[in-house]
C-alpha cells in the first residue's frame, strides 16, 4: 500500500529531458552545444535532485508532525559511493532518465560514472553505515545519520614503482548532493574549567566555562528509500571559526595573521577522516574530532525533542541513538551533562535516561583497535566529561562491589579507568556502561565479544544486555545497481523486483536450477561481468586477462589479520609449481587471474610491503611466457565502493581468508556470493551463517578454528623448533632470493612469520590453503556443477540482506516502528 509510483508523476522523459537542459543552460549557465559528460552528469543530478526534495521535505514535515520515536545512527563514516544511480533507482525513474539522457546523445552508463564517491569511510563500518541508511529508509523507519563532513575522505591511491602513494580525495569541488544550512549551527566548547554553584534552591550545580569555541555548521544530504516516499536526513557537520570570517577584534588590533590562523585552527577538525582502521594512536585532533560530532549532534537530538514539549521521562521513548563503534562515545557523558547541568536532573534519573537511550554496536575484538584515551588529554580537552565519566566509573564499580563482593580483582578489570602510566579511558567499557544494548556483528564474533573482551560485563548485567545482529547488505546498491543484467533475469523469473524489497524471496530462484534457458543466460550475465572486469584491467592497469580464466578476487582493506600476504604466497607457489611443470602437464591446468585491491593506512609498513610483494609478483608472473594466460596477477588500484559494483559482479571465487576469531564479520563475503560467485574462506565472521545458509557443499572453507588459535600461538613461542611446510619454504627462499626484486623490503614479511611467532597462523593455514585452491581448480573445470552450486547460493542469500539487519535492530534494540510515507497531492 506504500508503494509510489513516482515514474508517472515525475512525468515523462520530456521532462525529464527539459529538466535537465534547463538546468544545465541556467544553473550551470553552460550551452548544450558544448556539453560533455560532466555537464550531463549534473544536469542530470540536478534535474532528479529537484523530485527528491520534494519527497525529502514532505517526509521531514510528515516526521515532525507525527513525531515518533527516531533513530539516530551515529558513525564517523559512511562510505556512500556514488549517488545519482542509487537516486535515480530509488525514485523509479531507472527508464525515464535512460530514455532522456540517450536522445540527449549519452549513455546512462558514461554519464553515472562522471560522479566522484562520497568516500568518508574506511572499509566495512563505514559501508556498513551506508547499506544501513538505504535500509532504514527503504523500510519507513524515522532515522537520521549523523557525521562529519570531511574536506577530504579517503585518501586516493596511486601505485608508484609497485608502491603506494596517497593522494587527498578532494570531492566537494562540485557535490550536488548537499544543501548547507547556515540556520543550523551548534558552538561546540572545548578546553576550560569547572566551576561549581549553588542555585537558589539549595542545589549543587557544575557549570563548565571559558572554553574555546568552535561552530558547527549542519549539511544535509537526501536518503531515498527504495519503492517508498520516504527520504530520511544524513547530517553531516562542517567545523569553523565561531566567529564567522575572521575575529575582528584581532584583525581591527591589526593581528590579521592570527585571526586566519584561528578561523584554520577551527576547520582543521572536519578537514579529513582519519585513514586507519585498526590501530588506535591517540591523536588529540581525532578526540576533537569525535566530540566536536557528537556535541552537534546532541545538541540537534536534543533541540529536536524538546520542542515536542514532553517530561524527560518520555526521552528514550522518542529517541534512539546507536553508537557505530567506540568512535562516539563521548556522546554518553555529553547526555549526562545537559542532563545534569543544563536541565537540572539529578544523577539517577539523568543516568537512566542515558542508559534506555544508546545502543552500542562492536565492530573488533583486536586489542589494538580498542580505543582508550589518555585521562591527562581528556582532563585538558574536556575537564567536565571527565567529571562525568570518572562519577559514571564511581556509581558502577559501587554496584559490581555490592553485587560480587568475593571477586575484588574484578573492579580493576571491569573500571573505565585503566591504570596505566598515564591513566587511560576505556571507551569500549563506558560504550557497554553507558548502553542498554551491546551487540556483535555476526555470531562467532558476538560470541567472542560476550567471552572475551566483555566476558566480566556478562557476569554484571546478565546475558541479556549482549547480542548478535549479524550484518547485512543492500540488494538494492549491490544486487540490482551493480549487476542489472542479474537482477533482471531474476524479476523475469519472479514476476518483478520484489526480491529487492524481500530478500527471501529469492529462495524461489532455486526452482529454475535445472532449466537450461535460465542457466544459459545465468552463464552469460558472469561472463559478460567478467568481460567488463577484464576490459576495465586493461583500460586502467594495462593489463590483458582472459575472461574465461577463473577470477579469484581478494578485495578490503590490507590487514595482516585479513591474510593477503597468505593469498600471495599462495600465488607465488602457483606461479613455482608451474615453472616446474613440462608443457604437456600445463595443458592440464585451469587458468586463473588472482585479483588484489584494497588501501594500506599510511603507517601501515608490512600492510605496504604486502601491496608492493603483490605488484612486484605481478610484473614477474605476468611477463613470463612460460606462464602465459595460465596465471595472471593484478592490483587494482584505488580499490572503492564504486569500483566494488563493478568488481564484485566479476568473480568466480573470492577470497575471506582471515585469521580464525579476527574477522568480525565482513560483508564483502555476502556481496560476492549474492553475484554468482563462491567462497574460499576459514571458519570466521560471517562466512560461518553464509555455509549455513548456503550449504557446506557451495563454499570452500580451510584452516584452523578459531577455537584453536590460541594454542597454535602459544605452540609457535613455546612448541618444538618452529617447523615450515616445505613449500611455504620454498615460496620464502624465491623471495628471498630477488626474484621479485630486492628483497629487502620483503623481509619484515618473512621474518614476521618464521622469527616473530607468525601471530596470524599463516604457517598452520598454507597447506589447507593451497590444497583448497587445487579442489577449486578441479571442481572449476566441472563448469556445469560449478554452475549449479553458484545458482543455489544465490537462492539461499535472502538472510544477508540489511532490511532484515535493520528491522532486527528496530525490534530488539531500538523499540522503532516504521512511520508510513507521506502523501503526495
Ligand atoms: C577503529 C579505529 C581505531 C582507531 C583509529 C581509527 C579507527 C577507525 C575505525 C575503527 C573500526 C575498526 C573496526 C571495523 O572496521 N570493523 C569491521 O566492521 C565491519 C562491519 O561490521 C565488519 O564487517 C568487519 O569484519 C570489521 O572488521
Amino acid at each position: 500500500a506504500w508503494k509510489k509510483h513516482s515514474a508517472k508523476e515525475f512525468k515523462t522523459k520530456d521532462q525529464f529531458e527539459a529538466d535537465v537542459v534547463r538546468h544545465i543552460e541556467t544553473t550551470l549557465a553552460r550551452s548544450l552545444f558544448n556539453c560533455d559528460e560532466a555537464a550531463a552528469y549534473a544536469g542530470t543530478a540536478l534535474a532528479l535532485r529537484d523530485r527528491l526534495i520534494i519527497e525529502w521535505n514532505r517526509t521531514q514535515q510528515q516526521q515532525t508532525f507525527a513525531d515518533p520515536k527516531r533513530v539516530y545512527y551515529l558513525s564517523l563514516e559512511f562510505l556512500m559511493g556514488r549517488a545519482l544511480d542509487n537516486a535515480i533507482l530509488n525514485v523509479g525513474m531507472k527508464d525515464v532518465a535512460k530514455q532522456g539522457l540517450e536522445e540527449l546523445g549519452f549513455r546512462m552508463e558514461d554519464v553515472i560514472s562522471q560522479e566522484r564517491d562520497a568516500a568518508l569511510g574506511n572499509g566495512g563500518l563505514g559501508r556498513l553505515a551506508a547499506c544501513f541508511l538505504d535500509s532504514l529508509a527503504t523500510l519507513n523507519y524515522p532515522a537520521w545519520g549523523y557525521a562529519l563532513r570531511y574536506r577530504y575522505g579517503i585518501f586516493r591511491q596511486e601505485i608508484v614503482d609497485g608502491y603506494q602513494v596517497e593522494v587527498p580525495d578532494y570531492w566537494l569541488d562540485f557535490n550536488p548532493w548537499e544543501f548547507p544550512r547556515h540556520d543550523v549551527t551548534v558552538d561546540v566548547q572545548f578546553y576550560g574549567g569547572v566551576r561549581k554553584y549553588t542555585d537558589d534552591s539549595g542545589k549543587q550545580l557544575s557549570v563548565w566555562e571559558n572554553g574555546e569555541i568552535v561552530t558547527a555548521v549542519a549539511y544535509d544530504a537526501p536518503i531515498p528509500g527504495y519503492g517508498t516516499r520516504t527520504t530520511n536526513n544524513l547530517r553531516l557537520w562542517s567545523s569553523k571559526a565561531s566567529h564567522g570570517e575572521f575575529d575582528f577584534t584581532k584583525f581591527n588590533s591589526g593581528e590579521y595573521e592570527a585571526s586566519v590562523a584561528d578561523q584554520q585552527r577551527a576547520e582543521t577538525i572536519s578537514a579529513v577522516l582519519y585513514p586507519n582502521d585498526s590501530l588506535d594512536r591517540g591523536k588529540e585532533l581525532r578526540l576533537k574530532q569525535q566530540y566536536f560530532w557528537c556535541a552537534a549532534s546532541l545538541f540537534d537530538i536534543v533541540r529536536r525533542f524538546k520542542k515536542s514539549k514532553k517530561a524527560w521521562k518520555e526521552f528514550a521513548n522518542q529517541v534512539a541513538i546507536q553508537l557505530n563503534d567506540t568512535h562516539p562515545t563521548l556522546a554518553i557523558p555529553e547526555l549526562m551533562r545537559i542532563l545534569l547541568d543544563q536541565e537540572s536532573l539529578e544523577w539517577d534519573e539523568a543516568w537512566s535516561i542515558t542508559q534506555a537511550t544508546f545502543g552500542y554496536t562492536n565492530h573488533t575484538v583486536m586489542p589494538e583497535a580498542l580505543e582508550k584515551w589518555s585521562v591527562p588529554l581528556v582532563q585538558h580537552l574536556l575537564p567536565r566529561h571527565l567529571q562525568i565519566i570518572y562519577n559514571i566509573n564511581f556509581h558502577f564499580l559501587q554496584y559490581v562491589e555490592r553485587n560480587f563482593p568475593k571477586e575484588r580483582e574484578m573492579l580493576s578489570r571491569v573500571s573505565i579507568i585503566e591504570e596505566s602510566e598515564p591513566k587511560r579511558v576505556r571507551m569500549a567499557f563506558l560504550a557497554v556502561i553507558g548502553s542498554h544494548k551491546v551487540n556483535g556483528v555476526a555470531e562467532l564474533h558476538s560470541d567472542l565479544v560476550r567471552t572475551t573482551i566483555f566476558k566480566d560485563f556478562v557476569k554484571i548485567y546478565g546475558p541479556d544486555k549482549f547480542t548478535n545482529v549479524t550484518n547485512g547488505i543492500t540488494p538494492r546498491r549491490w544486487l540490482h545497481q551493480a549487476n542489472p543484467r542479474l537482477s533482471a533475469l531474476i524479476a523475469s523469473k519472479l514476476g518483478g523486483h520484489d526480491f529487492l524489497r524481500d530478500l527471501n524471496l529469492l529462495h524461489k530462484v532455486e526452482a529454475y536450477v535445472d532449466d537450461e534457458e535460465f542457466r544459459k543466460e545465468f552463464r552469460a550475465i558472469k561472463y559478460a561481468n567478467k568481460v567488463r572486469l577484464a576490459k576495465y584491467t586493461k583500460e586502467v592497469e594495462g593489463i590483458t586477462v582472459n575472461p574465461s580464466s577463473l577470477f579469484d578476487i581478494q578485495v578490503k582493506r590490507i590487514h595482516e589479520y585479513k591474510r593477503q600476504q597468505l593469498n600471495i604466497f599462495g600465488v607465488i607457489h602457483r606461479y613455482l609449481e608451474l615453472k616446474a611443470m613440462t608443457p604437456e602437464a600445463r595443458q592440464k591446468v585451469q587458468p586463473r587471474v588472482s585479483f588484489f585491491g584494497g588501501k594500506a593506512a599510511p603507517g601501515y609498513w608490512m600492510a605496504k610491503m604486502v601491496i608492493h610483494l603483490i605488484n612486484q609478483v605481478g610484473k614477474v608472473v605476468n611477463a613470463d611466457p612460460d606462464i602465459g594466460d595460465l596465471l595472471k596477477v593484478v592490483f587494482l588500484s584505488d580499490y572503492n565502493v564504486s569500483k566494488a559494483e563493478i568488481i564484485t559482479p566479476a568473480s568466480d571465487i573470492s577470497e575471506h581468508i582471515s585469521t580464525a576469531g579476527t574477522e568480525a564479520s565482513g560483508t564483502s563475503n555476502m556481496k560476492f556470493v549474492l553475484n554468482g560467485g563462491l567462497i574460499i574462506g576459514t571458519c570466521d565472521g560471517a562466512n560461518i551463517e553464509i555455509t549455513r545458509e548456503v550449504g557446506e557443499d557451495n563454499i570452500f572453507l580451510f584452516g584452523n578454528l578459531a577455537e584453536d588459535v590460541e594454542d597454535l600461538r602459544h605452540a609457535h613461542f613455546y612448541g618444538d623448533s618452529f617447523h615450515l611446510d616445505p613449500s611455504l619454504q620454498r615460496v620464502f627462499d624465491t623471495i628471498r632470493s630477488g626474484t621479485f626484486g630486492d628483497a629487502g623490503p620483503f623481509s619484515g614479511l618473512v621474518d614476521s612469520i618464521v622469527d616473530h611467532g607468525d601471530y596470524y597462523l599463516v604457517s598452520d593455514d598454507f597447506k589447507s590453503y593451497v590444497e583448497t585452491q587445487g579442489l577449486i581448480d578441479e571442481a572449476y573445470k566441472d563448469q556445469e556443477a560449478w554452475l549449479t552450486r553458484t545458482i543455489t547460493a544465490v537462492s539461499r542469500m535472502g538472510f544477508f540482506s540489511s532490511d532484515r539487519c535493520i528491522d532486527e535492530y528496530a525490534e530488539m534494540i531500538w523499540n522503532v516502528e516504521p512511520l508510513p510515507p507521506p502523501k503526495m497531492n
